[in-house]
């Protein structure tokens, strides 16, 4: 068993995609065992994507991630964190292989409705980052 953490960024939230997310969610053989809607502070956003403090579009990202709610899940199953990526297709969406949600739905590299963790590491600290273990319920 495998954990990732999902983000519906934003965008995702204000364009009314949550229920696109979580119904294709849903229909993947992964547990959702954790969900809540918050807005980051700019502090908070900056914590998060710590590894890419030294990246050009390090304060584009951050700002954008900070600006509106996100919902952000914790996801369960064998195999999670490829199969999720699988399913939220490349990080341009224009790279992005069709059904993708981002795909589908992103309109720029930055605004590209979803984040999922890339390891069982990443995964671990941005689990961490957003839930105690009272509000994981696996
Ligand atoms: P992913 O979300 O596909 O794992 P990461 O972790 O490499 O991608 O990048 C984190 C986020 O940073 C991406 N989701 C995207 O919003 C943004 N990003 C990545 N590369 C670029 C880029 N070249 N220009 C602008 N934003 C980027």
């Amino acid at each position: 068993m495998e954990r990732t953490l999902s983000i519906i960024k934003p965008d995702g939230v204000a364009r009314k995609l949550i229920g696109e997310v979580v119904g294709r969610l849903e229909k993947m053989n992964v547990n959702i065992i954790a969900m809540k809607m918050i807005k980051m502070t700019n502090a908070q956003a900056k914590g998060f994507y710590a590894v890419h403090a030294e990246r050009p579009f390090f304060d584009s990202l951050t700002d954008f991630m900070s600006s509106g709610p996100v919902v952000v899940m914790a996801l369960e199953g064998e195999d999670v964190i490829a199969k999720y990526r699988e399913l939220m297709g490349a990080t341009n969406y224009k790279e992005a292989a069709e059904g993708t949600i981002r795909r589908d739905y992103a309109t720029e590299i930055e605004k590209n409705i979803v984040h999922g963790s890339d390891s069982p590491e990443s995964a671990d600290f941005e689990i961490n980052y957003f839930f105690n273990s009272f509000e994981i319920v696996g």
